[in-house]
C-alpha cells in the first residue's frame, strides 16, 4: 500500500513538473498569443506566421491556451494560479476581433473552458477561501462568445456554418466567411454540452435550442437501413457530402456528445440516439481491436485500410457505456502501436504500419487510458500512463515547452504546442495517478466536455430555461441498462484478472509472424485532416481530389463492376505534385532576387511545375515584380487583380489545386505565380523536390511561368516584400543561374566608398559599392540577364556593410 502510494505521489509530482514546464513556457514566452510556438519560444499569431490553412481556425486572438488551461488549473490545485489566470483572463481577453474562427473549435476550447473555469471559479468561490471577488464574468464572457457563434446556426436546416466572423458573423460583407456549403458531423453535433450548459447557466435557452437542433438534423439524416452517420453533411440541405463513417476523424464527438448529453441534461432521447448510434457502430464498425471505417450505406464494406488516431477516444467512451471488453481490446491495440512508435501517429494502417507520422501530441490515449484504469483498478493501465509520461519527457520535451512531432519515425519536432495538450493531456495524466480524496473537487460530480472541460452534472436538474425536450419516442428500452458510468461493479466485481484475460489474445498484435486479415475493400490511404475533420478542401490541399465510383467507373470499367460496388465511392486520386519517376528529371528553378538591395545575392532553389511556361525553354528567365494575392491562396475570386496585373503573383499552396489558383492569377493578370507552400518549416535543404502537376484535366490554357517555393524560402520572400514594397525576382532554371554556374563571366567587385561620396544622408560608416563586371566571352543569357541586374543596380549605388549580404 505504501510503495504504491509513493509511486502515485512520484508520477503526480512529474505530472505537476511538466504541467509547469508548459504552463509557464506559454505564459512566459507566448501570452497573451494563441498558442505557444515552443521551439521558436514565442507565441503564434495569427497573421504574422505562415498561413497553416484551417487549423489556423482555432486561433481567435483570444489567448486560446490560457483559457483552454483554467480548469486544468484547478484540477491541479494550482489555485493561486488559477486565481491569477482568471484575473488576466477578465482583463485581456476581447471577443470582438475581426477574425474568422471555426465554430466547432471556439466552443470546445473557448466557451467550454470559460464555463469549466467559472464552475470552477464559482466552486472556489462559495468554499469563501478565495475568488471572492469573482462576479460571474467568465460566465458574461461566456455568453457574449456564444451570442458571437449564434449567427453560424442561421442556416435552413439549422446545421452550423463551419466558421464564423467574431465581430462580422456571417452574413454581413465584411465577415469572409458564410460562403461554405457543408460541414463536419462532429462540426455540427459537438455544441450541446457547452450551448445547454450556457443556457442553464445564464438562463437564456438560445443556445441549447440551436445546439438541439443540429442534434436533432443529424439523427434524422442517418442511413435509416444501418443507423450510421456520414462524415461531411451540407448545412443547406442536409444531404451527406461524404458517407464513409467510423468513430474517428469528422464523426467522432458526436456520438461522445449523444451520450454525454444523456449524463449532463438527463435526458433520455440522447441516450436513445446513442445506444441506437452504438449497436450500428458495433455491428459494422467494431472489428476488434480495429475500428474501421464503412460505407454508412453499405456497412459491410470497409472504405480505408487505416486508422486515425482521434478514435483513440472511443475506449473511453465505451467504458462510459459500460462496455469494458471492446474498450479493452481497441485500447491494447493502441497501446502496441504506440510501443512501437513511441506516440500515435496521426494514421496508421490496419498492419499498424505508419500511415501519416505526424502526432500533435494529442490526449486521447490517455483519456482512454484514465477512465480503463477508473473502471477496472488494473495497475496495468498504470504502467500505460506511466510510460506515456515518459515519452513526452523523452520525445517531445523542448527548452520552451513540449513540442508537436512531426513524424514518429524520425522524431523530428514541430514548432506548435496545441492549447489542447494543456486543457486535456495533464487533466487525465494527473487523475490516472491521483485519488478522489486527493483532488480539490469531488471528480464525480462533474462530466468531461470532448475538450476535458469540467461541466457540473447537477445541470440536469436545472431544467433548460425553455422546455422544449422529450418529444421522441423511447427505443431499446431492453437496451438501456448502461446508464452509469462507469459500470465496473456490475461488469466484474473483484476480478482483477477480467482485462488480462482479454488483453493476452492481442499481446503478439503488432508483432512479425501475425498474418493480419486484409480488410475486404483496400482503401486508398489518405491523409487526416489536422483539426479532426477530413474536408474534401483539406485533402484537395494536399493535391489529392476525390471522383464518386460512378463517373469513374462508367468511364473506364464498365457496368458489371458499378452493379457490384453499388453506391460505394470509390476515390480517384489526382496527386498535384508528383515525385517524378527516376528516368524523368525534376529540373530545379530558382527565384533569384535582384532588386535592390539584394541585386542577385539572394537566391532560393524552387520546384518546377508540368504546366504553364518551361521555363527551361526561356533563354533569360521571366523576370517580375511580385506582389502577393488576395485571397492569399487564390481560391477564391482576386480580390487585387487591378493591382495584380503584370505582377508574379504569390500564392499559398492549399484548399485547392495548383492548376485553379494558376488558371485564376492568369486570368486577373499575373504574369507569373510563386506558390508557397504552407506546411511550417519546409525548406529546400531537408525537403526533396517535386514538380506539380495539373488537376487532371488539360492545363494547355495555362501558358504563365510556374515556380514552388518551401516556407522557409517562401517566408524570407514576403518577408522581404514586406520590407523593401518592390521586389523584382527572376525565374528561371537553376542551371542558368546568373553568376553561379559560369562565375568566370560575371565579376562581381565591391569598392569602399570614398569619404565625400556619401550620398546626402547617408551615415558616414563604412559602405561598400557593388560593381557588376562582365567578361569578353560572357553568353547571350548573362548579358541579358546581367543587364537586368545593372538596371535594378543604378537605383543603388551602395550598399551598408552587411556580413549577410556580403558573399
Ligand atoms: C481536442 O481538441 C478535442 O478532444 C476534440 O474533440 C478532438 N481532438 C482534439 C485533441 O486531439
Amino acid at each position: 500500500m505504501l510503495h504504491i502510494l509513493i509511486y502515485f505521489i512520484f508520477f503526480r509530482d512529474q505530472i505537476l513538473e511538466m504541467f509547469d514546464h508548459a504552463y509557464n513556457s506559454y505564459m512566459d514566452y507566448a501570452y497573451p498569443a494563441d498558442e505557444l510556438m515552443p521551439l521558436s519560444c514565442r507565441g503564434r499569431v495569427r497573421g504574422l506566421e505562415p498561413n497553416r490553412g484551417d487549423i489556423d481556425d482555432s486561433l481567435g486572438k483570444f489567448s486560446l491556451t490560457l483559457i483552454d488551461t483554467l480548469d486544468t488549473l484547478v484540477l491541479l490545485n494550482k489555485l493561486d494560479e488559477f486565481e491569477e489566470a482568471v484575473k488576466k483572463t477578465v482583463r485581456d481577453v476581447r471577443f470582438d476581433n475581426d477574425i474568422v474562427v471555426s465554430v466547432f473549435e471556439t466552443n470546445i476550447r473557448v466557451l467550454g473552458g470559460l464555463l469549466g473555469a467559472h464552475v470552477m471559479a464559482d466552486v472556489l468561490k462559495q468554499r469563501g477561501e478565495r475568488m471572492q471577488w469573482y462576479r460571474d464574468e467568465l460566465l458574461h464572457m461566456a455568453k457574449e462568445l456564444g451570442f458571437r457563434l449564434l449567427p453560424a446556426f442561421n442556416t435552413t436546416s439549422g446545421l452550423p456554418y463551419p466558421r464564423v466572423n467574431l465581430r462580422y458573423g456571417v452574413v454581413n460583407p465584411l465577415s469572409r466567411t458564410g460562403t461554405e456549403s457543408d460541414t463536419c458531423t462532429a462540426c455540427a453535433g459537438t455544441m450541446i454540452l457547452e450551448f445547454a450548459a450556457l443556457s442553464r447557466l445564464s438562463g437564456d435557452p438560445i443556445f441549447e435550442e440551436n445546439a438541439r437542433k443540429a442534434m436533432d438534423v443529424l439523427w434524422e439524416k442517418r442511413q435509416r437501413g444501418s443507423d450510421l452517420v456520414g462524415t461531411v453533411i451540407n448545412i443547406h440541405n442536409g444531404d451527406w457530402v461524404r458517407r464513409d463513417s467510423g468513430v474517428g476523424a469528422g464523426i467522432d464527438s458526436y456520438y461522445e456528445y449523444l451520450m454525454k448529453a444523456y449524463i449532463l441534461l438527463g435526458d433520455k432521447v440522447y441516450l436513445n440516439r446513442f445506444n441506437t448510434h452504438y449497436s450500428a457502430i458495433m455491428k459494422y464498425i467494431s472489428q476488434p481491436p480495429l475500428l474501421l471505417n464503412v460505407h454508412m450505406h453499405n456497412p459491410t464494406v470497409n472504405v480505408r485500410s487505416w486508422m486515425d488516431s482521434l478514435l483513440a477516444f472511443f475506449p473511453g467512451l465505451q467504458v462510459l457505456r459500460g462496455d469494458l471488453k471492446p474498450a479493452i481490446e481497441t485500447h491494447e491495440m493502441l497501446y502496441q502501436v504506440t510501443k512501437q512508435h513511441n506516440f500515435l501517429p496521426e494514421a496508421f494502417t490496419t498492419e499498424f504500419r505508419v500511415h501519416w507520422g505526424q502526432h500533435p501530441l494529442r490526449p486521447e490515449f490517455a483519456e482512454s487510458t484514465y477512465f480503463l484504469y477508473k473502471a477496472t483498478g488494473d495497475p496495468y493501465y498504470l504502467k500505460v500512463g506511466q510510460s506515456i509520461v515518459e515519452k513526452l519527457n523523452t520525445h517531445a520535451r523542448v527548452p520552451c515547452g513540449f513540442a508537436a512531432v512531426q513524424d514518429v519515425r524520425t522524431g523530428t519536432h514541430e514548432d506548435r504546442m496545441d492549447s489542447f495538450f494543456l486543457a486535456e493531456m495533464f487533466k487525465y495524466l494527473y487523475l490516472l495517478f491521483s485519488e478522489k480524496s486527493q483532488l480539490p473537487i469531488n471528480i464525480d460530480d462533474y462530466i468531461f466536455t470532448t475538450e476535458a472541460h469540467l461541466l457540473p452534472v447537477s445541470l440536469s436538474t436545472t431544467q433548460p430555461p425553455c422546455h422544449t425536450n422529450n418529444t421522441e419516442p423511447q427505443a431499446h428500452e431492453d437496451d438501456l441498462f448502461s446508464y452509469s458510468c462507469p459500470s465496473a461493479q456490475t461488469l466484474f466485481p473483484n476480478n482483477p484478472t477480467f482485462a488480462k484475460t482479454i488483453r493476452d489474445s492481442y499481446k503478439y498484435l503488432t508483432g512479425v509472424g501475425r498474418a493480419q486479415q486484409a480488410s475486404s475493400v483496400r482503401g486508398i490511404e489518405l491523409p487526416l485532416h489536422d483539426t479532426g475533420l477530413e474536408p474534401v478542401e483539406f485533402l484537395k490541399s494536399m493535391g489529392i481530389s476525390l471522383t464518386p465510383l460512378t463517373e469513374l467507373v462508367s468511364a473506364s470499367q464498365g457496368s458489371a463492376f458499378q452493379d457490384s460496388q453499388k453506391g460505394v465511392y470509390k476515390l480517384k486520386l489526382v496527386a498535384e505534385v508528383s515525385h517524378t519517376p527516376e528516368h524523368e528529371e525534376v529540373v530545379p528553378l530558382i527565384v533569384q532576387l535582384i532588386s535592390p538591395p539584394f541585386l542577385g545575392q539572394t537566391v532560393f532553389t524552387a520546384g518546377p511545375a508540368k504546366f504553364g511556361t518551361d521555363l527551361t525553354k526561356q533563354q533569360h528567365g521571366v523576370k517580375g515584380s511580385i506582389m502577393k494575392s488576395v485571397p492569399y491562396t487564390a481560391c477564391g475570386p482576386i480580390e487585387n487583380a487591378v493591382e495584380l496585373q503584370g505582377h508574379i503573383a504569390l500564392a499559398l499552396r492549399g484548399d485547392c489545386m495548383f492548376a485553379a489558383k494558376a488558371r485564376r492569377l492568369q486570368e486577373a493578370g499575373a504574369t507569373g505565380v510563386i506558390f508557397i507552400d504552407h506546411r511550417e518549416g519546409s525548406s529546400s535543404a531537408d525537403t526533396p523536390l517535386f514538380q506539380m502537376v495539373g488537376d487532371g484535366e488539360p492545363t494547355d490554357d495555362i501558358t504563365v511561368p510556374l515556380a514552388f517555393l518551401f516556407s522557409k524560402e517562401g517566408a524570407t520572400l514576403t518577408a522581404a516584400l514586406e520590407e523593401h514594397h518592390n521586389v523584382d525576382v527572376l525565374l528561371l532554371p537553376k542551371e542558368k543561374q546568373l553568376g553561379k554556374e559560369k562565375p568566370e563571366k560575371l565579376n562581381i567587385k565591391f569598392r569602399l566608398a570614398k569619404e565625400g561620396e556619401l550620398a546626402e544622408g547617408e551615415t558616414e560608416s563604412t559602405t561598400i559599392q557593388l560593381v557588376l563586371e562582365q567578361s569578353e566571352t560572357d553568353t547571350e543569357t548573362n548579358n541579358e540577364a546581367a543587364s537586368l541586374m545593372r538596371e535594378n543596380q543604378e537605383t543603388c549605388s551602395s550598399l551598408q556593410k552587411d556580413p549577410e549580404s556580403s558573399p
